[in-house]
């Protein structure tokens, strides 16, 4: 009996719950340097809503706090792009985040930012904390430094090439590419983002935090309390960063931009923004209890808080490993769990804003929201889209013909349709009022839809308490899509055919449409987590008041009085046309080729000239004529574009022995800033030649493929250049 389980989960799910006090919900503080995209909102935002939506419901004391995050080297290197102020650029991508997250109905309690006073001194009373009682440890060790800039090289100043995948792409902190957190250090040929130069080391002192000294601590907390609690990602990702050696970690910078190292031997030295931001959180609660009389501490320092952390992968060595460790120094709780995310691709490929792969928050408010026929129908619609293809336990796919396909096919066709049948029925039979529920009519059919009713509860309630937010939406459709089967089963519209010889079919018209009427109500409940403004909507038409949408009404079938009138139907969704989905793709794709417009047939280094004709099969060779080429492998150790020519970047390839100017028609493909550091094929004999007055003395191999793209062919490990390809 299908039974079972459900109860046994509600079990499981109830044994677990020694029912917090307070929830204390929160979400990654996005960066304040430029406009977030769905894979962020995916990630982060919606299952954190629901979180908060539904135990909001349950009547639980919850507090929901994000806000942007103000520092870290991204702020002034992005300030350097546009040309501006780290000041301005703060002031602007805070105030566009807020708005975004309000236009997609989000319910932070608070959006705070870290740039505020309370968060500075907040921050540096917990720096001050640990430092006091000697859990910080000060060494002087060698840092890159830029000569050329006079400046040490923070984290993001820094590129070169991924110890773990090899990728040429990585920060001094991160690689972006596989997600591994590092230190300057470990990043293989690194060049300075300044000037393009390979840094130099020279002497400086910092504080850090000894994660080696909590091993135990930790594997006790994360590997064996949590084990079975956490996302097995979650648990994967630490247990390799324990058993990898938990090294000390820096939490200050040499850097202008961020919180003052409050000693004044930190004198021009900054706290690093993952030791601040976090800190932002506290910082938040602290503003929202102040602007609201409230005391902040229970939030922070009672065993009965549920502190939870939603993030995406990228940050769960920060929310799992670094800030438990600093709140446990502090005196604080840990949080219960960190339900990260994995990342959300796009039409196939991963979302990327240098590549302008994406689809951000803001483009779609504006194309669909903003639209006559938009609304908030069209955010349940990506709120829908997004929890059902949700990357809970693996990366996935937005794509657009899914969106259309899951409002069209379930929101329209399912969720909308059963709602707007009953509405018009109920209007058309029932003169528009609640009818009576005949008793003595009952019958297995409804007894089912009954239980249904009362086990989707069971089960959505059990799958929120475990961030399954897929299921747990699936599971509300689910119920809807039995509305249709009850109602397809009852057939109220036919019975009514025969009422003038059979008045008494009125009674069972009634019953059928008086228990699709509790149903809807249901619905309502159930859904308000996910999608509230539908909910809201459903409100609207059952003349009712939002007390309605208490969790604990979820289950009861008497939720609307018989005899009460009704609003007038109204659809809750509308469809997406084909046009919609089309005009999509297309400015994704045109989005994209304005960075890296493909050019069809032309090899790289013919620079100028165009070739347009197609590439026809080459007339075979032998081994004599192909070893007349020489081929290398370079490491790019600078690039710039070239004055005039669009399509051309001026590379130094280091070979080894001697480091060559080559020009190559690349520009269009890639930024000069990500190429450097990147190992590329050469054929080091070709005859140099002058491109825009430039002696070009070699060409890069490329790869293009079928868009049109071009790729560097690149050995899988990195090897040393000048080595020989043959
Ligand atoms: N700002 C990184 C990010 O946006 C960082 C998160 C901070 S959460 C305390 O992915
Ligand atoms: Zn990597």
């Amino acid at each position: 009996m299908i039974l079972i389980p459900v109860f046994l989960q509600a079990i499981k799910a109830s044994a677990k719950m020694t029912l917090p006090k307070r929830y204390l919900i929160t979400s990654a503080l996005p960066y304040a340097n430029g406009l977030k995209h769905v894979g962020h909102l995916a990630g982060a935002y919606i299952p954190a809503d629901i979180y908060a939506r539904y135990q909001r419901a349950q009547k639980r004391d919850v507090l929901f706090v994000c806000g942007s995050d103000e520092h870290g080297t991204a702020i002034p290197i992005q300030a350097t792009k546009e040309g501006t102020t780290p000041r301005a650029i703060i002031d602007k991508y805070h105030a566009a985040m807020k708005q975004d997250f309000e236009d997609l109905s989000m319910s932070f309690d608070i959006y705070h930012r870290t740039s505020e006073p309370i968060h500075h001194e907040t921050a540096q009373e917990f720096f001050t904390y640990l430092n006091d009682r000697n859990e910080l440890e000060v060494k002087e060790t060698e840092q890159y430094y830029d000569e050329e800039a006079h400046s040490f090289l923070a984290d993001r100043y820094i590129k070169g090439t991924c110890p773990n995948c090899g990728s040429d792409r990585a920060f001094g902190d991160q690689c972006e590419t596989c997600g591994r957190t590092l230190s300057p250090d470990e990043l293989i040929n690194p060049v300075s983002t300044l000037s393009g130069k390979a840094p130099v080391k020279r002497k400086t002192s910092h504080w850090y935090l000894p994660l080696g000294k909590h091993e135990n601590f930790l594997r006790k907390w994360i590997l064996e309390q949590h084990r079975d609690d956490w996302r097995p990602t979650v648990i994967g990702q630490c247990k390799s960063w324990i058993e990898g050696g938990l090294q000390s970690r820096a939490v200050t910078r040499d850097l202008d931009w961020g919180i003052r190292v409050p000693l004044p031997e930190g004198a021009g030295k900054v706290l690093y923004v993952w030791f601040d931001a976090p800190i932002g959180y506290i910082s938040a609660t602290k503003q929202w209890a102040l602007d609201h009389q409230k005391d902040w501490k229970p939030y922070w320092y009672e065993k009965d808080t549920k502190l939870v952390h939603f993030i995406g992968k990228d940050n769960i060595v920060f929310h799992c490993i670094i800030f438990p460790l600093m709140l446990k120094l502090h005196g604080n709780i840990l949080p219960e769990n960190v339900p990260a995310n994995e990342f959300l691709n796009l039409e196939g490929d991963k979302m990327s804003t240098s590549r302008n792969w994406k689809l951000d928050m803001r483009d779609y408010i504006n194309d669909f929201v903003k639209q006559e026929n938009g609304g908030t129908q069209c955010v349940d619609m990506l709120r829908y889209y997004l929890t059902q293809i949700a990357p809970e336990t693996k990366d996935s796919e937005f794509m657009w013909k899914g969106f259309q396909d899951a409002v069209n096919s379930e929101l329209v066709s399912i969720f909308g349709n059963f709602v707007n049948r009953t509405w018009v029925l109920m209007h058309k039979l029932c003169g528009g009022k609640v009818p009576g529920l005949h008793e003595e009519l009952l019958d297995e059919t409804d007894q089912g839809l009954a239980e249904d009713i009362r086990n989707a509860k069971t089960k959505i309630e059990a799958l929120l308490e475990e961030y399954k937010f897929r299921e747990a939406l699936f599971e509300v459709i689910d119920l809807s899509r039995k509305g249709n089967q009850y109602m397809q089963k009852k057939e109220p519209w036919i019975l009514a055919k025969s009422l003038a010889e059979k008045p008494e079919l009125q009674k069972k018209i009634d019953t059928a449409l008086h228990m699709c009427l509790q149903l809807t109500a249901n619905l309502a409940i159930l859904v308000n987590p996910f999608l509230p403004n539908t909910a809201k909507k459903m409100i609207h038409l059952m003349k009712v008041v939002d007390k309605l949408l208490d969790w604990e009404n979820a289950g009861n079938l008497k939720l609307l009085r018989v005899g009460y009138s009704l609003r007038e139907p109204q659809l809750l969704f509308r469809k997406i046309e084909d046009t919609e989905i089309t005009a999509q793709i297309e400015k994704l794709k045109s989005g994209l080729k304005k960075m890296e417009e493909p050019k069809k047939a032309a090899p790289p280094a013919a620079g100028e000239e165009e070739v347009k004709k197609e590439i026809p099969a080459k007339p075979e060779i032998n081994f004599d004529d192909f070893a007349k080429i020489e081929l290398k492998v370079g490491t790019i150790v600078a690039a710039e574009k070239v004055e005039k020519a669009d399509k051309l970047l001026k590379l130094s390839v280091d070979l080894g022995t001697e480091t060559r100017t080559i020009v190559s028609g690349i520009a269009l493909h890639y930024q000069p800033e990500e190429i450097v550091g990147r190992q590329v094929t050469v054929v080091t004999n070709l005859a140099p030649r002058k491109m825009r007055g430039i002696e070009s003395n070699g060409m890069i191999l490329m790869a293009e493929d079928k868009a049109g793209k071009l790729h560097f062919i690149q050995p899988g490990n990195l090897v040393d250049p000048g080595s020989t390809v043959s």
